[in-house]
């Protein structure tokens, strides 16, 4: 055995001194285009994808193209590719894709690293996509959907050029994504859409000529995404018409919103700090600034004032978190009812494929809210300011998720307080109420004698 443990020392010496044991150890990388087909099969013989049943793909190596081709062709429905971390890597001189999915139903792609391609991730005419927990590094497009429906792009970590662009596509969701861009490039986009009634909700996005544009869309709904260090934050372009664009952080872009050749668009619980000008709007187009009241408007790190009267005509004495006069910004915006304190969109809860808001307004620093429909029509949270400082909050709940029509107990630290403003409207019950510190709890006042009504009204 000694023997045997000199020898193979003696060859591996050998060969270490001729450098071939210097290659073998290193990571094998497959070269070239793998094809899930229709039938299942993976081609070509020996590519480093494979499955058991069907259904789940699982990438085993990593994985290189070169000029005009695509890294995985998903040619087949129903079916989850699994990167398991490896990665697909484009030559980034010449036209490549990593994935393409091309008239497909039903697909998910997660955990790979997409890197150094023309087009990342390219999904066209497809429906029921699933783009998941991916990390799309130095791509000019990271994620491009074409004529593609009712998908979600959730939780992928993006740098390049342009993050997700969606075209001429509608009912998707881009959530949770965290996109970083270039910077000093002339072109790109964080997340670019055009067609109808996509959710962009919880995305961070940073470092772009325009973080999040919309162009050719309607009914688009952008919100509570942290939009920051852009040089437009958000972008409505020609014939961006009629989208909700509510409960971002908009922060340090030189222009916070431009506005061109769109009309129709609202804007508000925005938290808006430090841009260069919050607002740049074009002549001759009509967008709203506020969602009325008491829905209410914006907050603008700019402006200031007194909060001692409530209504639409904010001249009912009582505070409602409302500054008591409108805001006009430099371009001609104006929002009547902007807000005393940041907007915090605390909360979305999920039942079955609906979504509702669970939103904040507070001049005290929120944390651990809890709501849990299924348990009872409450909600609690913490409030915490620096002492002996006053602070407010206003807790807006929709109808749709709760709904009572005998009002909310509120309590501070266990005990029922009087001294709030109750408003609603059609979709919401709005809660305005001193907050001292500590733990706030809101409470149906039809909790005991209506039990039915604990549950989720849909
Ligand atoms: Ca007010």
């Amino acid at each position: 055995m000694k023997l045997f443990a000199v020898f193979v020392l003696a060859v591996l010496l050998v060969l270490a001194s001729i450098g071939f044991i210097l290659e073998f150890p290193m990571a094998y990388a497959w070269s070239g285009t793998v094809y899930i087909r229709s039938d299942g099969r993976v081609e070509p013989v020996g590519a480093p994808v494979s499955t058991t049943d069907g259904v789940t793909y699982v990438v085993r190596d990593n994985i290189s193209v070169s000029g005009f081709m695509s890294g995985i062709v998903i040619e087949r429905d129903n079916i989850i590719l699994d990167g398991k971390g490896f990665s697909v890597k484009g030559s980034q001189l010449l036209f490549t894709r990593g994935i393409y999915v091309g008239e497909r139903r039903n697909v998910t792609i997660k955990n790979l690293i997409v890197q150094g391609h023309s087009i990342g991730i390219d999904v066209s005419e497809s429906v029921n996509v699933r783009i998941q927990t991916n990390n799309m590094i130095d791509n000019f497009i990271a994620i491009q959907f074409s004529r593609s429906n009712h998908s979600t792009i959730i939780g992928n970590n993006i740098t390049g050029v342009s993050g997700i662009i969606i075209k001429e596509s509608l009912n998707n969701i881009v959530s949770e994504n965290h996109l970083i861009g270039v910077g000093d490039s002339v072109v790109g986009q964080g997340i670019g859409v055009d067609g109808s009634n996509n959710l962009i909700i919880r995305n961070t996005i940073t470092n772009y000529p325009a973080g999040v544009s919309l162009s050719y869309a309607s009914g688009n709904n952008v919100y509570a995404n942290n939009i920051t260090l852009n040089a437009i934050g958000i972008d409505l372009y020609e014939y961006a018409d009629n989208n909700t664009v509510a409960g971002n952080i908009i922060a340090n872009n030189a222009f916070g919103i431009r506005i061109y050749r769109a009309s129709g668009n609202r804007i508000y619980h925005n938290n808006f700090y430090r841009n260069g000008e919050d607002i740049d709007i074009d002549d001759g187009v009509i967008n709203y600034f506020d969602g009325g009241y008491p829905a209410s408007g914006n907050f603008w790190d700019e402006h200031s004032g007194n909060d001692l009267f409530h209504g639409e005509n904010q001249n009912i004495p009582g505070s409602d978190g409302i500054i008591d006069k409108a805001h006009q910004t430099l371009s001609g915006a104006i929002d009547k009812y902007p807000l005393a304190a940041p907007f915090t969109p605390l909360s979305t809860i999920t039942i079955g494929e609906s979504m509702f808001n669970i939103e904040i307004i507070s001049n005290s620093t929120i944390s651990n809210l809890y709501i849990n429909p299924g348990e009872g029509p409450f909600l609690k949270f913490d409030v915490s300011g620096p002492s002996g400082t006053k602070g407010f909050s206003t807790v807006t709940i929709p109808k749709t998720l709760l709904w009572t029509d005998r009002g909310w107990i509120i309590t501070v630290n266990g005990q029922a307080i009087t001294n709030y403003l109750e408003l609603s409207d059609e979709k919401t019950h709005t809660y305005t109420s001193p907050t001292p510190t500590q733990q706030k709890q809101l409470q149906s006042a039809e909790q005991t004698s209506y039990q039915n009504t604990q549950q989720p009204c849909l």
